[in-house]
């Protein structure tokens, strides 16, 4: 049997980095990991390839090659994926669709032979099993959360490892949170399930081998779900694999109790953590309230942000606006509340009503709907009737994304973090890919770009300030670039 493993193209949005990823000369930030895990799953005969889209076109030629399809992708992946599927269904091959999308919409994929939803581990097996019978059937879903010993590690030797900016590696599954808008604790649970310690070294040293050096992304919802495992197991074993080696830098995602533990954070810098990605959400406190985010409700968040920078973690931030107490003054506290925390990547976006929501079903009874979701909420739609009048929040929005990456605040905003930021544990060498995005940065911002003057000032602020940021500083600059490009095309 040949399998053919299909990834969807992404849409160009602030998450695709795609104008950030040239400079390095990559295609994509990520492999698809989902799909990498699925391959492991399958017959050990079987042949495997991949075709993710935003690495290279799927040939005519690959699905002479396939007996089947495997298909994944996230809503914001919709378009592209019925592409792909009308291709497939063209070429008369066997369609099989599983992962985010399918899971949510999977009644809008008439041409799909077999659903496999929710998690692989679960719906799979059985799968396969009717398969090799002959007596398959159309879908197949789970409503259990199933052990993560049972995941293989994933088969990152199908993809070109070359093509992509980071490597993805996933420790836990499910968040303790409950926050209206998400939908990870209807897909994977309140209780987080974690893998072994051993399992993720594993997982790690097959990465090692396969050549790669560059930056590890812990895809987990909520990265310190399990404090204890965390500190007791995990971190302690990255701490030691990372000895001896010359330094993989490791980044996830984690609620912003991070802030209150001196020693999970010690730790985590220490293991060779130096990003992390927190949902803050809004300053408005009545709006966390009502998304029920507690665990950012009644702190001061602009220092919780510095506390995690100054123990070396830099702090990405997810940011809504279009909650119901949003008022029209909401944009300006977002731009204030932003430059005081020096938060340099702000991914803010409209409120989304995402299917499997709690949102969904408040904003469905309450008959605000309007229809789907694009699946990304930084493209400046919405799907429901806000409380705020609609033009007023989209352009409320979109002088709020112009304000915050043009580069007066933008370059403001990096120096700001760079004063608080402690240098990073793991300390890469140099190398080619690096010196030439430099040689690349000097030339499309410091002298053909609108910021050049605000590039220039930087490097020598850096230079002379906090010298051993001057990568980092040129690395976000570099993001701005990619900020700025998209929030012209929002709104144009
Ligand atoms: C890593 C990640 C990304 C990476 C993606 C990189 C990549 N190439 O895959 C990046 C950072 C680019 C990203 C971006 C976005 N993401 Co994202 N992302 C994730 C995250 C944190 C982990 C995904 C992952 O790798 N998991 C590990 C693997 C092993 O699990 P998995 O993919 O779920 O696969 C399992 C099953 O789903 C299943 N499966 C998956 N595929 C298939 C296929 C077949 C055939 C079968 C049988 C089974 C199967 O088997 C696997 C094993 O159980 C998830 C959260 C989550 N926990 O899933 C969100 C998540 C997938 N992202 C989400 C969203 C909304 C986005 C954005 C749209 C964000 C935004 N602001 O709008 C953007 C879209 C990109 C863009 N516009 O450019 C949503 C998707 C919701 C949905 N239903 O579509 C999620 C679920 C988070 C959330 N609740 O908000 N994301
Ligand atoms: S903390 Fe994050 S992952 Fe957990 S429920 Fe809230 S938004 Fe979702």
């Amino acid at each position: 049997m040949n399998a053919l493993l299909l990834y969807p193209e992404f849409p160009d949005t602030f998450w695709s980095f795609k104008h950030a990823l040239k400079f390095i000369r990559k295609r994509a930030s990520l492999p698809p990991l989902g799909l990498l895990t699925v391959a492991a799953m399958l017959p050990e005969p079987w042949a495997k390839r991949l075709v993710d889209v935003n690495v290279r076109k799927l040939r005519a030629k690959d699905l002479a090659w396939a007996d089947v399809v495997f298909v994944s992708g996230m809503i914001a992946q919709r378009d592209s994926a019925r592409e792909l599927i009308a291709r497939c269904r063209a070429a008369d091959k066997t369609i099989v669709a599983g992962g985010p999308l399918f899971t949510l919409e999977h009644g809008q994929f008439p041409e799909v032979d077999h659903f496999v939803l929710n998690e692989a581990e679960e719906t799979l097996p059985e799968f396969l099993r009717d398969l090799e019978r002959g007596s398959a059937q159309r879908v197949y879903a789970s409503t259990n959360f199933p052990d993560l010993q049972r995941t293989p590690a994933p088969m990152w030797e199908l993809a070109d490892l070359s093509r992509y900016a980071s490597m993805s590696l996933q420790y836990s599954r499910g968040c303790p949170f409950d926050c209206e808008f998400c939908n990870i604790t209807s897909m994977f649970g309140h209780r987080p399930r974690t893998k072994t310690a051993t399992r993720v070294i594993a997982e790690l040293d097959r990465l090692h081998r396969l050549g790669w050096r560059e930056a590890v992304f812990f895809v987990d919802d909520n990265f310190i779900g399990n404090k204890r495992a965390l500190k007791e197991e995990l971190l302690p074993a990255l701490i030691r694999w990372q000895k001896g080696k010359p330094g993989t830098p490791f980044f996830t995602e984690a609620s912003i109790n991070l802030a209150d533990d001196e020693e999970l954070m010690r730790l985590m810098v220490e293991a060779g953590f130096n990003q992390v990605f927190v949902g803050i959400e809004t300053p408005e406190e009545a709006s966390l309230v009502e998304c029920n985010k507690r665990q950012n409700q009644g702190r001061d968040l602009v220092a919780d942000v510095k506390r995690i920078q100054r123990a070396g973690l830099e702090v990405q931030g997810g940011f809504i606006v279009g909650f119901d107490h949003d008022t029209p003054t909401i944009f300006q506290r977002q731009i204030e509340f932003i430059q005081k925390s020096g938060i340099v990547t702000a991914m803010v976006g409209l409120l989304q009503a995402m299917p499997g929501t709690k949102l969904h079903e408040r904003l469905n009874r309450q008959g605000r709907l309007l229809g789907h979701t694009t699946g990304d909420n930084v493209d400046g739609t919405t799907n429901f009737v806000p409380r705020m009048n609609r033009e007023t929040l989209r352009q409320g929005y979109l002088r709020l994304m112009d304000h915050l990456y043009s580069p007066g605040p933008y370059y403001e905003r990096i120096r700001t973090f760079l004063r608080e930021y402690r240098p990073p544990r793991i300390s890469r060498p140099l190398n080619w890919q690096s010196l030439t995005a430099f040689g690349r940065a000097n030339l499309h911002l410091g002298v053909l770009g609108r910021e050049r003057f605000h590039y220039w000032r930087l490097l020598l602020w850096t230079f002379l300030r906090r010298p051993s940021h001057v990568s980092l500083a040129v690395t976000l600059s570099i993001y701005g670039h990619h900020f700025r490009r998209i929030a012209k095309e929002l709104r144009a």
